[in-house]
């Protein structure tokens, strides 16, 4: 199995890099497991205190968890992988079947931060793009797609994001083999990715 983690800033377009692999591929035999997914839950949590928390921080996320499931898959084991809610921002106590494949894509901000995650990648890929190319996204998707206003996203991306991404996000870079630049549509960068998993399904 090829294990590729792609990681990047908000709004860096790093779920629309795995998309077009994802187009370009069959399908079949790629799992995706997004960083998303693997938040751990604060259960004990008013709904307030848990939107007050900061979801951009190592500590965010149950890597615990996220690398159990990547070594599973790799053993050929299948894992139940939790489903999160950004609504209500804690698992929604459904699981989702994975069944181990070929290739296994491993995507998220904080994917290349964690130090036992990263002895499990055969290729880590760092999606650039500028920061003010990605507050722009980042306004947009919060704004159009999770229903928050404008003073509340730029308060969060200078109190928050741009402080996280400069802490932990931008130095994980140097862990990366590959950086994409995504300031624009990159179709190179998408058929270099392409052909070597390609490649390594066609062992
Ligand atoms: P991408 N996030 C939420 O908004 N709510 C949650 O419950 C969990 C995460 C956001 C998180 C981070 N920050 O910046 C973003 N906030 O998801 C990462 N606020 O996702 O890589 O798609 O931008
Ligand atoms: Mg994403």
């Amino acid at each position: 199995m090829l294990v590729i983690g792609i990681a990047g800033g908000t709004g860096s377009g790093k779920t629309t890099v795995v998309n077009k692999i994802l187009q370009q591929l069959n399908v079949e035999g790629v799992n995706v497991l997004s960083q998303d997914n693997y938040y751990h839950d604060n259960p004990n949590l008013t709904l307030a205190e848990r939107e007050a928390l900061n979801y951009d921080h190592p500590k965010s996320i149950d890597f615990e968890l996220l690398t159990q499931h990547v070594k599973a898959l790799k053993n050929n084991q299948s894992i139940e992988q939790p489903v999160y809610s950004f609504v209500t921002h804690s698992r929604t106590g459904d699981h989702v079947l994975v069944e181990p494949k070929n290739v296994l894509i491993v995507e998220g901000i904080l994917v290349l931060t964690n130090k036992e995650l990263l002895k499990e990648y055969d290729l880590k890929v760092f999606v650039h793009t500028d920061s003010d190319e990605r507050l722009i996204r980042r306004i947009r998707r919060d704004t159009q797609e999770r229903g928050r206003d404008l003073q509340e996203v730029l308060h969060r991306y200078q109190t928050t994001l741009k402080p996280m991404h400069q802490e932990f996000i931008e130095p994980s870079k140097n862990e990366a083999d590959l950086i994409v630049p995504n300031m624009k549509n990159n179709t190179v960068a998408i058929d270099f990715l392409t052909t070597v998993i390609n490649n390594s399904l066609k062992k």
